[in-house]
C-alpha cells in the first residue's frame, strides 16, 4: 500500500492469491455494502472477463488484475465514462513511468501496436439510480511471450515485452490508483470527465486512421475524425456521411 496516497480510493484493497475474476468478486462484495472506493486485486484470475462474454488471460503474479468499487450519483446513461476515467489513470500512470501507452478508443490501452491492458466496465442500477459501477483493468505488466498463445500473439503483449525490462506492480498500480482518484473526482466535479477524454484524445491511436466498425452483427468502414469533448468518436463514412459513436468495437484496418 505504501505508493497508494489517495483518499478514498484504496482506502481498502482486498488481495486474492487466486480468484475466479476480480470484477466477479467485487459485485459481490458490492452486493453485501461494500464500501465506494474498495479496490479488489488477484495475483491471478482463473476465469478472467472480457467484453461481451470473451475471456481474459491473466497468469499470477505476471499481470495486474485489479477492480474499483465505485457508487456514484450519476446517470447510468454516464458509465462509459468511467471507462475513459480509467483508461486515462492508466495512460497517466504510464507516462509517469515512461511507457509509451497509446488508447484505443474506448477500452484499450496499447504499445506499439499491441493490447496491453483492457478494462471491463459493468454496473448495477435500478430504473435510473446507480447501485453500483465496477471498472475492471487488466494490465499485462510482465507477461512473457509464451502466456499467450499462437492467435493472441499477434495482437497482444506486456509491458515488459514491449519496454525490455520487468515492471514494478505495486508502482504501477499505486499510480493508477492515485490518478484514478483524481480524475474521477474531476468527472464528479464537471460531470463530463473532461480531463480524462483530453488525455484518452492526446493519446488515441484512432483519430486520423481509418478503421473497421463493428454494430449490431454489421460491419462498416470509416475515417476516425476525432474524440470529441462527450467522449465520443467521430467518424465520417465511406461516402462523407459524419456520425458521432457512443460506444462499439472498432478496429484499425489492415490488422
Ligand atoms: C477487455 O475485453 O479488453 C476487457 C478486459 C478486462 C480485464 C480485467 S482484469 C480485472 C477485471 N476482472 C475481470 O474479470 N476482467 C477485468 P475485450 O475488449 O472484450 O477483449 C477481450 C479479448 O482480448 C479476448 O477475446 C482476447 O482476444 C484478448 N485477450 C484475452 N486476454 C488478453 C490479455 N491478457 N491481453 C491482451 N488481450 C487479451
Amino acid at each position: 500500500k505504501k505508493h497508494v496516497t489517495a483518499d478514498v480510493m484504496g482506502r481498502k484493497i482486498v488481495h486474492f492469491d487466486s480468484v475466479d475474476s476480480t470484477n466477479t468478486a467485487a459485485k459481490e462484495l458490492a452486493d453485501k455494502g461494500e464500501e465506494h472506493g474498495t479496490v479488489i486485486i488477484g495475483e491471478e484470475q482463473t476465469a478472467g472477463k472480457g467484453r461481451l462474454g470473451r475471456s481474459w488471460v491473466s497468469p499470477k503474479y505476471k499481470g495486474i488484475w485489479f477492480s474499483f468499487i465505485l457508487r456514484p450519483e450519476i446517470n447510468p446513461m454516464l458509465i462509459a465514462k468511467v471507462t475513459q476515467v480509467a483508461a486515462a489513470a492508466v495512460v497517466k500512470a504510464g507516462d509517469e513511468m515512461g511507457f509509451d501507452f497509446k488508447v484505443k478508443w474506448p477500452n484499450d490501452i496499447i504499445m506499439n501496436d499491441k493490447k496491453v491492458c483492457g478494462i471491463l466496465t459493468e454496473m448495477s442500477a435500478e430504473l435510473n439510480q446507480i447501485n453500483y459501477v465496477i471498472p475492471g483493468i487488466g494490465i499485462n505488466a510482465n507477461l512473457d511471450i509464451e502466456d499467450f498463445d499462437k492467435e493472441l500473439k499477434e495482437k497482444a503483449s506486456s509491458i515488459k515485452i514491449e519496454s525490455g525490462k520487468a515492471v514494478d506492480r505495486k508502482e504501477l498500480v499505486g499510480r493508477i490508483i492515485n490518478n484514478f482518484e483524481e480524475l474521477y473526482d474531476s468527472f464528479m466535479a464537471d460531470g463530463k470527465g473532461i480531463d480524462s477524454i483530453r488525455i484518452c484524445r492526446d493519446k488515441s491511436i484512432l483519430i486520423g486512421r481509418e478503421v473497421r466498425v463493428i454494430r449490431g452483427g454489421q460491419t462498416a468502414e470509416a475515417r476516425v475524425l476525432d474524440l470529441n469533448d462527450d467522449g465520443e468518436l467521430v467518424v465520417e463514412w465511406e461516402g462523407g456521411r459524419i456520425e458521432k459513436l457512443f460506444s462499439g468495437e472498432v478496429s484499425v484496418r489492415g490488422k
